[in-house]
Parts: C-alpha cells; structure tokens; sequence
C-alpha cells in the first residue's frame, strides 16, 4: 500500500469475464494516458463458462492500447509488476502484466524478493503528474469529448508513446536486471541459435517447451523455442533476428482469432515475416483451451512437426487444433426424464383469490407437505456442498409455482453445481447467461414468448412463468441489467439467493455481505474488523422502481415461503416484474456445521437481519413479527453462530456490533413504519 502511494498510479488486478466487462474502460485509460498497471490473470471466456486457464481474455487488449508485458512465472510477475510501473509512469500509458491463469497463479515456487520496499520506490522514481484534479487553483477538465478533425491526432501520439515505450521497455528491464540480477529481454529464445525448427509459445508453457527442446537436441534435431514477453508493442525487429536462420515454425496459439486463420500470435508472426520478405513456413496450433494440460509430449509433438516442415518445405496444413477429438457422431443425447407436464406440475398446492377492496393477492394453502405432489424440477444430483441453501431455496421456489417454468441462472454456484458438461440437474429449460446480462436475456426472453404468443406461434395455455436466479454477488455486478427489468416491469420473476458473498469465486465480500464478517477479501485482524460497510438491502432497490411484487422469504418458514413463490407467479404472469429474496446459508465459507443452518437462518430473521415481509402494489406487509411473538433476538445472538461474524462478540468490537444492532433496529423500525401506513 505504502508503495502503491509512493507511486501514485492505480493498480488493479481481472481475469477472463471480469476483464472483458472492463474492456470498454480500457481504451479509456490510454486515450486520456492515464499510467496505470493492470494484472490479467489469463483465464478463458464465456460461453461456455469455463474457469480454467487461456489466452482468450488478454488477446481482446491488443486494441486497447495499453503495454502488455507478459509474464511466464511467478518471479516474473513480482518482477514485472516492478518494472511496469516505471514504463507506465515513464510513458504515461497503462501497462497490463498478464500471466497464466492457475498454471502462473497459483503457482508455489520460490521467488526471490526485495527485502526493503524503499529499493523499489528508489528504483521506480517519484512521479509527478502534469496534472492533477485535487489543485483548487488549477482545475483542469479531464476527458472532453473529441470528434474530427482532432481525434485522429490524439489516436497518432497514442501511437507514438507505443513508440516510444518500445525503448523504454528495454530500457527499463535493463536497469532492473542491474538491481535485481534478473535481466529479461523482450524476445527470448532457447538454443535458437542453429535451429531449423522451432516452436513459437509463450506463458507457463515455454518452460515445457524448454524441456521438450533439450529431449529432441539429444537426438541430434535442430529445434529451438521462443516466446516474446511484450505483446504491445510488439517487437517485430528483435522478433526476426531470433527466428531469420529457422525454416518452419509452429505456433502454439492458446487462443483463436476464430475465421482469422491463427491465434493472434499466429497473425501477428505472419504480419512480422512478411515485413521482412521472409520465406519461412509458418503453421499454427492451437492448444491448451481451457486449462488444458500441455505436456513435453506435446512439445515433442509440435517441434517434430515443425521440423517435417523444415525438411520436406512443406506445410500440410496451416491452420489446426491441437487435442481436440472428435465426437460420436451416431451419439444421441437421451432425454433421462420425461418431461414434467404442466398437469403434473399443477398439482394446486396453493388457492390466490382477490381482495376486492384492496386489490391484494390473498394465497391460501402452501403446506410443506402438500408441496411433495410438485415434482422437482431441479432434481436430485448436483453437486453443492452438503447444507447450501441454494438447492433449498431455488426448491422451495419452484414448489409455489405451477405449471411451466424456464429458469435462467446468472453465474454462481447456483449454476456450477447444477450443470457442468455433459450434464444438468435441471427437467426444465435453463439457460445460464453472465452477470451484466442475466436480466436482458431472460427479459427478452419474456417478451419473445409474449410476441410468439400474440402472434398465434405458441398455442393458447401453454404458458410459462420465467425466473432468474442470481445470488447476491450477481445482484452487485448485475445490478444494472436487473434493476433495468425491473424499471420495464418485464413479466418475470428475479429470486436473489444471499448467502453474502462471492462464494463461487472463494467468498469475497460482496455489498451484502454483513458489515464485520470476515471474507478473503475483508479480514479481521490489526488493521481490519471485517467488512466495513451495512449490508445493501436490495428488495428497497427493487421496491424503489415501483414493480408490483417485492417478498423477503427463509427456509424456515417454507408455508410462507410456498405462498409468496406463488403470489410471484401471479404477478410475474399477470402484471409484471416480482422479486423475492432469500437469506441462503453457505456452510463452507459461513464457517457453521451444515446441519445447524437452518437455526441460523432462523436467528437471521428473528433478529431482524432479514426480516419477513413483502410490498404488494406499494403496500408493506410484515409477514413475521419475530416481536410480537416474542423471539427477537440481538444481532450478536445470531452473529454468534456463524464462524464469519462470531469474533464480533469479543469486547474489542462491542461499538462496532452496537453499530450494527443501530442500523438494523432503525431498517426494523423503518419496516414497522411502513407496515402502519399505507402511503410510506
Ligand atoms: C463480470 C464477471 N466478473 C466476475 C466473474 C467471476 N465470478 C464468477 S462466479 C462469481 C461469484 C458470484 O457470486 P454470487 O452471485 O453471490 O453467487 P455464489 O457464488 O455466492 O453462488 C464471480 C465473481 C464473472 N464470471 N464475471
Ligand atoms: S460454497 Fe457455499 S454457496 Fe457454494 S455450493 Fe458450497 S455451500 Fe453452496
């Protein structure tokens, strides 16, 4: 941190999704050039959603106009993120150091450090910005809007810092490899002197290579392997001095440029060849997608194929895959349940009548036990922890709703659970779609069938309820999409599973996560209590754009639930958008014995944490007076019994719990308030 303010350039740090969400604010930063250092784990992108490592995120920058610097192994992300913050500041442009996802990332080798921050500071320099928005005599307008004839010539010394960190770059690596005893270059090679062949790869793999070269030396073949470290700017002279005396290269591509013919390593090689009126025969594989394993084998493979080419100046094919297989062809996907019929999915579990003086839904029945006649349509097989409540409350959702149901998930573990290839958890249409898209796409959805039906395309009485699934986590970086829905009150229903984290991702702390819990990414210790802000209550957001339906639901009360689910459907047929919200219980990173969740479900409402109630057409009703039925409990009674918040009752964050017993005494207060009148 004391670095880092030292500097006074931004670091930041995405991966895959994340980076590609980001992607517009990119050209942002060098347009306006802004230094800044950016860390791109390199892992692969949706869809298929997929975790695991590739170079499909990182070659969507190459546009951006930012340096990228890419970094083989752990030592070399220390080092270059050193490094990077002196080329951005010397250049004023964002540096991006991207290395492999998990391969590079989580990686446990030793690495060598600087023993005094100081070193670094001395090493990066001081720096000052030529303009600074915090000087109240000189206010500055930062990013006007630019249109011809000038933006052409902001684009062209764009263009020329790329230049000119072209020798800054080298450099700086340089200077480092003074202080540090680790020089890198911006291209490198290994036994490329008298290669014939080689092999073009760069990240985690080289290293293989590496290996792979020296088992083929062994048999007299000359093979070599080069990588560059520099994606932007791209080093084309140094590029050609490595690879003049070969005469074919593969590329290994861990990425597609899909109908470009190449990975963009293959095209940029090709781009660079050409320059120099070269004839070398260039081939390209690409490989490894999704984390798959890469192997000396596989070295060995590529350089002797490489080397077929060498000697027979013959490329056979110029573009393939590597690793994929072929499928069955004669292979028929069996459907391995019958499909729920609608008949079957009505079993009329519940009864919803009109009040006809208020206009308000009145929903008889919701039995649990009545609820058994609903065939399950997320069925038994999937893979969630032993006690997560998202299986149960996605269930008990689905036992209120009759009839067809398409459901959409947004990224979580609600989904990872239920659908890894080739199977699914699920006997009715699902589809699973990003964060920042979840409430377009099923929205569209909705209107699809809407205009299929008005059209005559859909028979009469086939109709649907349609529902998005998201935690809370999507509730943060798909808020926008959603409350979108929700403003065009689209016929849906959106159900929020909070279990008050990312947990998907290895429990960061999302805005709902309590104030106080410990999460990866809030801690509790001397410089930290925890998370530092309330808990976001989200069914207010949602009540805030005026839908017709809006209920807070828990397990431990699943008549209630049942009927709310119900209730829903009605809306999300009849009128418009409802939201439901259910507190989910994550015993894997709440840190509870699964068994024990639903008590702590329980605390969590009877402390008013997550009260019971639901707004009908602008009118709050408090379902579950934990008050008025004598079991209200204080918020330590229920942070007690998750391992996430229990240090909250230790005497040195007495003011901090009394904080958090204010704010959600005023939130019950306010609720209350709202229940006794009908225009609040
Ligand atoms: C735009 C974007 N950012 C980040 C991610 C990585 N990511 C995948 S799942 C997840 C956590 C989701 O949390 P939540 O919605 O609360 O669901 P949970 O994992 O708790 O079930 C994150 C951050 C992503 N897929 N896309
Ligand atoms: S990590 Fe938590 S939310 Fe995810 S499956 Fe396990 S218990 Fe459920």
């Amino acid at each position: 941190m004391e670095l880092l303010q030292a500097v006074d350039v931004f670091f930041n740090a995405t991966s895959a999704n994340g980076l590609l969400y980001s992607l517009e604010q990119l050209p942002v930063q060098s347009g306006t050039r802004l230094p800044m250092v950016l860390n791109v784990v390199c892992r692969t992108v949706s869809g298929p959603l997929s975790i695991k490592g590739d170079h499909s995120d990182i070659m969507y920058t190459l546009n951006a106009g930012w340096v990228i610097l890419f970094a083989k192994d752990p030592q070399r992300v220390y080092d270059m993120n050193i490094c990077a913050l002196k080329i951005a500041e010397k250049v004023k442009l964002p540096v991006i150091v991207a290395f492999d996802g998990f391969f590079t990332s989580h990686q446990k080798r030793r690495a060598q450090v600087f023993a005094n921050d100081g070193d670094i500071q001395d090493f990066i320099g001081k720096y000052e910005a030529d303009y600074h928005l915090l000087d109240p005599n000189k206010p500055v307008t930062m990013g006007s809007y630019m249109n011809e004839p000038d933006l052409i010539n902001n684009k062209f010394q764009l263009h020329e810092a790329m230049n000119e960190a072209r020798g800054v770059i080298k450099e700086v690596l340089n200077e480092f490899g003074e202080l540090s005893g680790r020089a890198y270059q911006v291209v490198e090679g290994y036994k490329m002197e008298d290669a014939e062949a080689a092999l073009f790869i760069i990240g985690s793999s080289y290293d293989t290579a590496i290996l792979a070269v020296d088992e083929l030396r062994k048999e007299g073949k000359k093979v070599g392997v080069f990588a560059v470290n520099a994606l932007r700017p791209w080093y084309k002279e140094e590029l050609y001095e490595m690879v003049k005396n070969t005469k074919a290269i593969i590329v290994a591509d861990r990425q597609d440029s899909y109908g470009g013919n190449g990975g963009n390593l293959s095209i940029e090689l090709k781009a660079t060849l050409q320059d120099f009126k070269s004839d070398i025969d260039v081939a390209t594989l690409v490989y490894g997608l999704s984390g798959k394993d890469f192997y000396i084998e596989d070295a060995v493979e590529m350089l002797n194929r490489a080397l077929d080419m060498a000697k027979s100046h013959k490329v056979e094919n110029r573009f393939g895959y590597y690793g994929n297989y072929p499928g069955d062809k004669s292979y028929e996907p069996q459907q391995l349940f019958d499909p729920i019929t609608k008949e079957q999915s009505s079993p009329g579990i519940t009864t919803i009548t009109e009040d006809e003086e208020t206009g308000q839904y009145k929903v008889k029945g919701g039995v649990p036990k009545n609820a058994t006649q609903m065939p399950k349509r997320w069925g038994p097989g999937h893979g969630a922890c032993p006690g997560c409540g998202i299986p149960v409350n996605v269930n008990l959702l689905l036992k209120g709703i009759e009839g067809n149901v398409v459901l959409l998930f947004q990224t979580g573990c609600g989904m990872v659970v239920t659908t890894p290839y080739p199977q699914t958890a699920f006997r009715v249409s699902y589809i699973h779609n990003l964060f920042q898209s979840g409430g377009a796409t099923l929205s569209g959805l909705v209107e699809m069938f809407h205009e299929k039906q008005r059209r005559g395309e859909i028979p009469e009485g086939d109709d649907f309820t349609f529902v998005m699934i998201s935690g809370d986590g999507g509730l943060d970086i798909g808020m926008g999409a959603a409350l979108g829905a929700a403003l065009r009150n689209h016929k849906m229903i959106i159900m929020e599973y909070d279990n008050g984290g990312y947990m998907n991702t290895g429990y960061q702390l999302s805005y709902s996560t309590p104030k106080g819990a410990k999460t990866s990414t809030s801690h509790v210790g001397p410089a930290q209590a925890g998370k530092a802000n309330y808990n976001k209550d989200t069914p207010m957001l949602f009540a805030a754009t005026g839908i017709p339906y809006v209920a807070t639901v828990a397990e431990f009360q699943p008549a209630d639930f049942i009927k709310k689910a119900a209730k829903a459907q009605k809306y999300a047929t009849e009128h418009g958008l409802a939201f439901i919200k259910a507190l989910s219980a994550c015993p894997l990173n709440w840190g509870d014995e699964p068994r024990y969740e639903r008590s702590v479900i329980e605390a969590g409402v009877n402390s008013c944490y997550h009260p019971l109630y639901e707004i009908e057409n602008g009118i709050t009703t408090i379902t579950y007076n934990p008050e008025a039925k004598n079991k209200k409990i204080s918020m330590g009674d229920f942070f007690k019994m998750m391992g996430r918040t229990k240090h909250l009752l230790k005497p040195k964050y007495e003011d901090l719990l009394g904080d958090i017993q204010q704010e959600v005494d005023q939130r019950w207060e306010r609720l209350k308030a709202r229940n006794d009148s009908p225009v609040l």
